[in-house]
């Protein structure tokens, strides 16, 4: 580490941070993924995830200024006059596609190369690919989200076409997919959806038209997407509520490569993901097929939003790495009061904070990749089901709520640099934020977690694996004891809870559900660091993630606190006044 330069005007420069490679610098990813790969799978995903690495922090990168600096546009009328509705994307964004399906990115979790543990190799993949992709990743969130929801239809021949262009590794066969579920007056609940679809008995796959207003379909560019309507009855009417919805297959273009009867009314304008194509859709009579039973519309989409919620939960923790890899290369180059920020011991312990964070947030989202890699090959016991039920809307809020926050550190690290455009360094605090609204905001998924716990049971088999694992870390590694102790008591504090909060009423469960959902997820993210301590100092004799266990357990794992009449009337008069 040497004083900075002297050069400019000014006589000082600062040099710019720069990247390595983004799988050999994240010490967490690799260890975590050589402890949950077998031997034999480990030796070959690492040769993959090692070239990627260059790749996503090399031409990657290039492609995405490109992308990031010319936004997309809507072209709606032609010279002459005719309506077209045309996006039009940049070199960058079209590069980035075709480093998706060539890398497999999708293709991974259904090619099963590595049977169930293909779904680590591609979410680390994943992790690495989107903090350099300009938000391509989310028109593959939705990809995968829909291969999955139609590998289920399997012999049905719109779902095995799109099937196969979904999980293609060719770019010229690859098709991305859309998710239309927001409406005007409804995002979060659904059950506001408007869009009516009306039977025809035309020649080809399509059952349905569908006529009705999409307020937010991200990457509208894709040639499908899945979306959700109210079948007419013969009489006119339509039923009503969530249970009035249905799931529809849509191919956005005829064969004369027209949109089909979709007007696109605008692009939106965002506070970030500037170049993401999202768009407010009008169907006007789009042919669409009906996928699945009537009626039941959002139970079965549901297993494609669980899909995409673990993509934003790996996504979080990508962004996050990235800028801590940033911060982390910029703290030696950068000299301040006599020394680098890298000696300031300050700089140091707010670094080694994100740290931890990343620590946790990492075993957890390879915890669920492994669970839904297994639910995806048969091979899920009924408690990986539970667990994978109760975990992913848990580590989507959580990850999101602390990737926007460790963002806001890291931009802050970069002192005044952080906050001029042109260091790019401002971009991810904007792109950030939307990890905690998409797939269901913060308390959006606080109440699915009581869902999967109430409707699903899926509390108890994780608490036991949470106590199981944190025993069986003390076991190994008597120096983990104190923590383990503390998870136990967490998980047992989590288990005494909800009786006394359940017995409160639907209200008093809503309104303490977010802190209950943050407590338990640091409860099970403590097991899964124990769990991974242990592994490290034995095998690797690596001290590193014994320090952040630590570290991670000794904060208040699960401070419940149960909701009655009185804090809700003190929650009214201070919300509203
Ligand atoms: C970089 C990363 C990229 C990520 C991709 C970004 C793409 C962005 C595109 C979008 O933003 S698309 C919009 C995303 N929208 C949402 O995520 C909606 C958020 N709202 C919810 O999740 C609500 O909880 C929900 C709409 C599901 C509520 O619906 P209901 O019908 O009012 O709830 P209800 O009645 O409790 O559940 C209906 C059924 O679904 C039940 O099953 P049964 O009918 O069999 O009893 C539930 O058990 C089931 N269910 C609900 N959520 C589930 C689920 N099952 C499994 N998993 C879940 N998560």
């Amino acid at each position: 580490m040497s004083a900075p330069g002297a050069g400019g005007t000014s006589g000082f420069f600062q040099d710019a941070p720069s990247l390595p490679n983004v799988f050999v610098a994240d010490v967490v990813l690799r260890q975590v993924l050589q402890r949950l790969l077998p031997a034999e799978a480990w030796t070959e995903v690492e040769a993959d995830l090692v070239a990627f690495g260059d790749r996503a922090a090399g031409e990657m990168l290039v492609h995405a200024a490109q992308a990031e600096g010319n936004p997309p546009s809507l072209v709606q009328f032609d010279a002459w006059g005719e309506r077209v509705d045309r996006i039009e994307t940049s070199a960058g964004w079209e590069a980035l596609h075709r480093i998706a399906a060539e890398e497999g990115i999708v293709a991974i979790g259904y090619e099963r190369r590595h049977g169930r543990f293909s779904r680590v190799h591609q979410m680390a993949k994943l992790q690495m690919f989107h903090p350099s992709s300009a938000t391509v990743s989310c028109p593959l969130a939705m990809t995968d989200g829909a291969a999955r929801l139609l590998e289920g239809f399997s012999g049905k021949p719109f779902a095995d076409r799109a099937f196969a262009r979904l999980t293609s590794r060719d770019p010229q066969d690859f098709w991305t997919s859309g998710q239309w579920m927001t409406e005007r007056a409804g995002g979060s609940d659904v059950a506001g959806s408007g869009t009516v679809a009306r039977a025809v008995d035309g020649a080809g796959d399509a059952t349905h038209r569908l006529h009705g207003n999409k307020w937010f379909t991200s990457a509208t560019t894709s040639e499908m997407a899945m979306t959700l309507a109210r079948i007419e009855e013969p009489d006119g009417s339509v039923p009503e509520g969530s249970r009035g919805l249905s799931l529809f297959y849509v191919e956005t273009r005829g064969g004369d490569g027209r949109l089909a009867n979709i007007e696109v009314l605008r692009l939106k304008d965002k506070l970030g993901t500037k170049a993401l194509p999202t768009a407010e859709l009008e169907l006007r009579g789009t042919p669409a097929t009906l996928v699945g039973e009537p009626g039941r519309g959002v139970p079965t989409i549901t297993r494609l939003i669980n899909v995409t919620r673990l993509y934003n939960t790996v996504c979080a923790v990508g962004s996050l790495r990235r800028g801590l890899m940033l911060a982390q290369d910029y703290a030696k180059r950068r000299w301040v009061f006599g020394r680098p920020l890298a000696e300031q011991p300050l700089h140091l312990a707010t670094l080694a904070e994100i740290e931890v964070e990343l620590h946790g947030a990492t075993v957890l989202a390879m915890h669920c990749a492994s669970l839904l890699g297994a639910e995806d090959c048969g091979e899920a016991s009924p408690e990986d089901v539970a667990e994978l039920r109760l975990l992913t809307p848990l580590a989507k809020l959580y990850t999101a709520r602390q990737a926007v926050a460790g963002i806001s550190e890291i931009v802050e690290s970069f002192g005044g640099a952080g906050y001029v455009e042109d260091t790019g360094i401002p971009r991810m605090l904007r792109d950030v934020q939307v990890l905690s609204i998409w797939e269901g905001t913060t308390n959006v998924l606080s109440l699915d977690a009581l869902r999967a716990i109430q409707r699903d049971d899926a509390l108890g088999p994780t608490l036991t694996r949470v106590m199981a694992r944190a025993s069986a870390a003390a076991r190994a590694v008597p120096a983990l004891a104190a923590s383990a102790d503390r998870v136990v008591a967490a998980a047992g504090a989590a288990a005494g809870y909800l009786p006394e909060a359940f017995g409160g009423g639907s209200d008093a469960m809503q309104a303490g559900a977010r802190r209950f959902a943050y407590g338990l997820t640091r409860t099970v993210v403590g097991s899964l660091l124990l769990e991974h301590a242990a592994w490290a100092l034995q095998t690797l004799a690596d001290e590193r993630a014994m320090l952040a266990a630590v570290r991670w357990c000794s904060k208040d794992l699960a401070p419940y606190w149960v909701s009655d009449e009185a804090s809700r009337r003190a929650d009214r008069l201070l919300a509203l006044g």
